[in-house]
């Protein structure tokens, strides 16, 4: 049983958003690509969906900027501009994405005290999405993993992928993603190599 896991692939997280990630918007089309290949027996697409003043965000931090160090509950935390708040087209996923061959859209990063990059769970490892147990429940063998941001949600997701469940086959889609930093992408690359996930492009993906 093989699935495809598209993480925030959202209007935030593309040019024109709150938190556009450097080109972001080309993953779309190879996105789609992936969803009308028939490979997948299941395809679920994470969603950030951050109440309004998110403890993730700057703007709930006084004096603090976006893209500086902080801390929420007492952990070290990127500030974010405000991005990917609940019902706004800001958190929507991108409009050219095809959707009606989704099944499953979760959201994440709802409690505003902690922040959550994996689509598995909270960044403090307490709180579950569920999505563990449903695609082990769904005997999900295979899972590819792509979207935005590389060397935040994706990284973290296909990391928990693997740890979370065990003899989970985990690749990680390099084409079909894209990172905020060029070295935030090489370091996420290298840990995911490192702890046994594949490397491949959406051709490898298709044709394999
Ligand atoms: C993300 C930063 C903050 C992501 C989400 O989707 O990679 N990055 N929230
Ligand atoms: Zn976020």
């Amino acid at each position: 049983m093989k699935a495809l896991l598209l993480v925030d692939i959202q209007n935030g997280f593309c040019p024109g958003g709150n938190l556009p990630v450097p080109n972001g918007d080309e993953i779309v089309p190879i996105a789609n690509r992936l969803i009308e290949s028939g490979k997948y027996d299941l395809i679920v697409a994470s969603q950030d969906w951050h109440p309004p003043k998110h403890g993730s965000f700057a703007s709930s931090h006084a004096g603090k900027q976006p893209f500086e160090l902080g801390t929420l509950s007492g952990k070290p935390q990127m500030m974010w501009p405000d991005h990917c708040v609940q019902g706004t087209a800001d958190a929507e996923l991108h409009p050219d994405l095809k959707m009606g061959k989704i099944d499953l859209i979760l959201q994440k990063g709802e409690n505003p005290n902690v922040d959550s990059y994996s689509a598995f769970r909270d960044n403090d490892q307490d709180a579950l999405t569920g999505l563990a147990d449903f695609l082990e429940g769904q005997g999900v063998t295979d899972l590819d993993v792509c979207g935005l941001a590389t060397d935040y949600c994706v990284k973290f997701s296909a990391l928990d992928a693997t740890e979370m469940m065990s003899g989970m086959r985990v690749r990680f889609i390099e084409d079909a993603s894209r990172g905020i930093t060029p070295e935030g992408v090489m370091e996420a690359i290298d840990e995911m190599r490192g702890r046994g996930i594949d490397i491949i492009t959406s051709r490898q993906a298709l044709d394999g």
